[in-house]
């Protein structure tokens, strides 16, 4: 049975990383509210008195009986029935742990255009954009990516090189796949920042390279299943937002 994806259907956003995933996988899915009555099909999902576990917000997936939301706990379950997760105990919960600082990450980007409320206009919090976004730039950015750059300086070390280009071991897991798309939202909101930045990051952009490569990643990436970035997503393009460190 065909899995159930369901996110904004114009927009990357966190419903991105779980693409990413299923489409490495090859798995069968149907983005649900990209297709007829399907957003409105997404919304019952939430109501209070719809299924056993609700979601609190998309995205979320459906697999057969389980309904499962928050990014970081679908790709968990994607990844350990896809091959796309370690198979110890200890390296699936490396893997959680890389994940949810993704997530960590993914939020304070959300953060540079909505510092005040997500409710109100970008327009309306544009001063506040351009202080938060300027602390993103010069401190939590290079802090963020600086870290994932020594967990695949350790790991390439540790899998005796075999391992270049991979978070975890030898073989691709679903935290490659998610932070290859924060250097494609990096690079599309922050051009500027990251030109500056990645000369010191060698190694997460020779990950970014793997990915893009993977041949399941090279057709979807062509496809009209990937949405092109856009200001309505979490990865924006302000240029007033943008400076090189
Ligand atoms: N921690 C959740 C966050 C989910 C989330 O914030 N979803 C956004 C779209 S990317 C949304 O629609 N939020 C509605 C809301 O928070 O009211 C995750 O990682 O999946």
């Amino acid at each position: 049975m065909a899995y159930e994806l369901y996110y904004w259907p114009e927009i990357q956003g966190r419903g991105e990383f779980v693409r990413l995933a299923l489409e490495e996988a090859q798995a069968d899915y149907v983005d649900v509210a990209r297709g007829r009555g399907g957003e409105r099909k997404m919304m019952k999902l939430m109501e209070a008195r719809g299924p056993e576990h609700p979601p609190f917000a998309p995205p979320f997936l459906k697999a057969a009986k389980l309904l499962i939301a928050q990014t970081a706990n679908i790709l968990l379950y994607v990844g350990a029935r896809h091959r796309l997760a370690p198979a110890t105990e200890a390296g699936w919960l490396w893997a959680h742990q890389l994940q949810l600082t993704i997530a960590d990450l993914v939020q304070e980007v959300h953060d540079t255009h909505h510092p005040v409320a997500s409710s109100l206009y970008y327009e309306d919090q544009r001063d506040e954009a351009r202080r938060r976004a300027e602390d993103f730039r010069s401190n939590r950015m290079p802090k963020f990516l600086g870290y994932f750059e020594r967990a695949l300086a350790r790991n390439a070390k540790e899998a005796a090189h075999r391992g270049a280009g991979r978070l975890i071991g030898t073989r691709l897991t679903y935290p490659d796949l998610s932070l290859f798309q924060v250097v494609e939202g990096l690079r599309y909101a922050f051009p500027m920042a990251m030109a500056g930045l990645e000369r010191d990051i060698p190694r997460v952009l020779e990950l970014h390279e793997r990915v893009q490569a993977s041949p399941p990643i090279v057709a979807y990436l062509k496809s009209k299943r990937r949405i092109p970035f856009n200001e309505m997503g979490i990865f924006r393009r302000y240029p007033e937002l943008d400076e090189r460190n």
